[in-house]
């Protein structure tokens, strides 16, 4: 293919274009579409002789216009290399597979890439100088299909494309691009990033087969007001899913004109640690198919982009012409490149949204009851085939404020691949569930692989472990990093699962090392988990078994730098089994000692941990005793006072006893608790005892969210406990409100003080902080 003259040529320019990079910022052509539409070809001319007996209508195909009217292809991109333009792109945004069927064309796809990108380079060769070399972007557009998108509303798990199936076009029509002569693989109008992810996919499988690495730049689009994908994601989620490509530039191009593209291009340019790109439409197309917005209106927009750091590439797309480009050269020629933010190491994962975890982070709840070995529920569900309900039990733990959920199919009567594909791409169409990451947990490695296939969002593998020893566990993480997936990397090697605390230490170091420095696996996307195993069982083995877990904790965090520490948090209680109020009572304990200590997120019962302060003293003394060993008698101790504390008994006489208390504290008691059964009748009981109905607000409803505030700062309240705390909050809230009306309207204007606006950063933790003063 590819001779070595050829390579060496490509290198020159690899070289040039990083310094280029280095030096300003590096304009991009405009639209190809538009500037064709001048000629008006009709059938005929898109046809040729050579295709003039194609038994399917050709008119419409532009990238056929590569072969059959290459004049007209040259000509554009010699008018925007005229105008200014460093990078031309390739006329081959249709060029995969699964475009050209829609004329019967699959079978032209490797000419037209290799077609489209020779004349573009041959262009650019022609406009080079040694001062200022151009450069040719291979163009892969997003194909008309969605892998993370149904396209019939009444079955929501239906795709009319795969994962493998977009893996292998895209690596069709990258392999034409690199024989014609790309400089850069331009993945762009990204508008279903699962889509995307199986370009780079599939350019990857490439460039290993030919020996060839070309840099790439990955282009969302945003396609609407709310600011997201087509398929649901925000900027910031997009870039957290595409990040692990190590592309040259990230960035978004198309769709709303650049003013509505800069609130999402800053969200892109604070975190990424790689160079930006921005080519927006010329405005949106106004009735007739047109674009409005001018070369000057556009370059003005693009300048301040530009002057507020958010640029390193910059050009146009739809609508955009040569003038466009020459306006957008001219206001950017003087101005520094953008600085790309350092690298922060911190795990970004996303679903439709980000989710940061790092040391500024809290403790981060994984979910666990969508699991057919951890849920006799779920798996009844799944065996039946009730997907439906299946999923809501994914919505339930995300509404308890299970940040991640946990996946995991694997029971011996299932097809554990099938339900593994089935759930996820079900859930990707539940948006109240999607918007949080997915943890794919399996013992196969094919039922984590086909879990991967269906999430556009960043992912955590669960798990890996040198179990089968280090090539092994090398090339699962060399895999799992290829789908853009964090891992779990459990202390499991090959003697078996650690159970001291040196040997959790020794795995995970062993682990950190080869990841690390055999394969680059960035630190922060690894998870280590040091086993959580049962305590209090009788087995005078085990009663080590949660502090060895917490110590392991505290010494991975100090000596591994940047990863994170998880485990599922409700082994450890599993010698209580039936017996809820106990677990819960054993997992609040062990978890404010193991957050202490550093341990970043626990797969747990979202929706279901009891309050640290709220344990009865005498019962978390006797828990804790369990937890940190520190007694050889406290299994026993803690089984004397155990039958006191079963769910349903002693439980239910104190949960009785607040009731008996006045109604301030009883209010206080279940915003602190979440408890929603008896708040309405309780807020009505409070108002007939207040002047006005805005009092019982102020009053005793806002002292008791000022406790659990109190909890949640000093880490003794988990988030889904606020979120349950909020829920009651605006029950209480939704009851007054007809009243604090009424009140209004008999002249009591008292309540009206005017507009308070209140914003934080979308997808921030701060938001919840937000909502919950909404709410308040
Ligand atoms: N580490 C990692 N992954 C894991 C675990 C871990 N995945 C699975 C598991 N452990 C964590 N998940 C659960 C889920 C449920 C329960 C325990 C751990 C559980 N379930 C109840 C029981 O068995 O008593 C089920 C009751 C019911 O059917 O409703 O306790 O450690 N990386």
């Amino acid at each position: 293919m590819t001779g070595t003259r050829d390579d060496a040529a490509r290198a020159a320019r690899r070289v040039a274009l990083d310094a280029a990079l280095r030096q300003r910022i590096l304009v991009l052509d405009g639209a190809m579409g538009t500037m064709l539409q001048h000629h008006k070809f009709g059938e005929d001319a898109y046809r040729g002789s050579r295709f003039a007996d194609w038994p399917r209508e050709l008119r419409g195909n532009l990238d056929l216009l590569s072969l059959t009217q290459p004049a007209a292809i040259r000509e554009v991109h010699a008018a925007y290399l005229a105008a200014g333009a460093d990078i031309v792109e390739t006329n081959t945004f249709n060029s995969t597979r699964i475009s050209q069927s829609d004329y019967g064309a699959e079978s032209l796809v490797r000419e037209l890439n290799v077609e489209g990108a020779r004349l573009a380079r041959a262009a650019a060769d022609a406009a080079s100088t040694p001062q200022r070399p151009r450069f040719v972007a291979g163009v892969l557009g997003p194909t008309n299909r969605t892998a993370s998108i149904s396209p019939d509303v009444n079955n929501p798990g239906l795709r009319n494309t795969s994962f493998d199936a977009l893996v292998e076009a895209y690596a069709e029509a990258a392999e034409g691009l690199i024989e014609g002569g790309a400089d850069i693989l331009l993945i762009e109008t990204v508008f279903d990033t699962l889509n995307a992810k199986a370009a780079i996919f599939g350019i990857e499988d490439r460039f290993a087969a030919l020996g060839v690495k070309l840099p790439i730049i990955i282009s969302g689009t945003i396609t609407d007001a709310s600011g997201r994908t087509l398929s649901g994601q925000t900027a910031e989620a997009f870039w957290c899913s595409v990040r692990h490509a190590e592309p040259l530039a990230i960035g978004l191009n198309c769709a709303l004109g650049a003013k509505d593209l800069r609130p999402h291009m800053d969200a892109i340019a604070q975190i990424s640690d790689l160079y930006t790109s921005c080519h927006p439409n010329a405005g949106l197309p106004n009735a007739f198919g047109g674009y409005d917005e001018d070369p000057a209106y556009m370059a003005g927009q693009l300048g301040e982009f530009a002057r507020s750091g958010l640029l390193n590439i910059v050009g146009g797309c739809c609508g955009t012409t040569p003038a466009h480009i020459a306006a957008i050269a001219a206001a950017v020629k003087d101005l520094a490149p953008r600085a790309p933010a350092e690298n922060a190491h911190r795990l970004r994962l996303s679903g439709l949204e980000p989710l940061t975890i790092g040391p500024e982070t809290n403790f981060v709840n994984v979910g666990e009851r969508t699991n057919v070995t951890g849920s006799v529920k779920f798996a009844e569900l799944i065996k039946a085939g009730d997907y439906e309900a299946a999923i809501s039990v994914a919505r339930q733990q995300v509404e308890s404020g299970a940040q991640i959920i946990d996946v995991n199919m694997d029971e011996g009567m299932l097809d554990a691949e099938r339900a593994m594909s089935t759930f996820l791409n079900l859930v990707a169409g539940e948006p109240e569930v999607s918007r949080v990451p997915i943890m794919i947990d399996s013992s196969k490695w094919s039922v984590i692989e086909s879990g991967l296939k269906c999430v556009q969002g960043k992912s955590i593998v669960n798990s890996l472990s040198p179990k089968e020893g280090e090539e092994a566990v090398l090339a699962q993480a060399r895999r799992a990093r290829r789908y853009g997936a964090a891992v779990v990397v459990m202390a499991f090697d090959e003697q078996g699962q650690a159970d001291t605390i040196e040997r959790k230490i020794a795995i995970s170091e062993r682990c950190y090392r080869l990841l690390t420095e055999k394969i680059g696996f960035p630190p922060e996307d690894i998870i280590f988990d040091p086993n959580i195993f049962a305590v209090a069982t009788g087995i005078e083995e085990h009663n080590d078994y949660a502090r060895g877990f917490i110590e392991a904790t505290r010494e991975i965090k100090a000596r591994l730098p940047y990863v994170h520490v998880s485990g599922g948090v409700s082994n450890v209680s599993f010698a209580f089994r039936g017996n809820a109020m106990m677990r819960e009572a054993i997992h609040s304990a062990f978890l404010y000692h193991a957050i202490k200590a550093g341990m970043d997120m626990g797969i747990v019962n979202a929706g279901q941990l009891a309050v640290y302060d709220d344990l009865p003293t005498d019962l978390l003394e006797r828990v804790e005793d369990v937890v940190l060993n520190r007694r050889a008698d406290a299994t026993e101790r803690l089984l004397e006072i155990a039958e006191r504390y079963r769910g349903g008994g002693k439980k239910q006489e104190q949960d009785n006893a607040w009731r008996e208390r006045p109604v301030a504290e009883r209010l206080s008691h279940a915003l602190v608790h979440g408890i929603t059964e008896h708040i309405v009748d309780d807020t009505e009981e409070a108002r007939q005892k207040f002047a006005r109905p805005i009092e019982v607000i102020e009053g005793p409803l806002m002292a008791g969210m000022n406790v659990v505030g109190d909890l949640f700062g000093s880490g003794k309240m988990f988030l889904p406990q606020v979120v349950k705390s909020a829920r009651v909050m605006k029950q209480a809230v939704a009851h007054l409100i007809p009243f604090i009306e009424a009140s209004r309207e008999a002249g009591d204007n008292r309540n009206s003080n005017g507009r308070v606006v209140m914003a934080t950063v979308k997808g921030d933790v701060h938001d919840i902080g937000k909502n919950i003063v909404g709410v308040v």
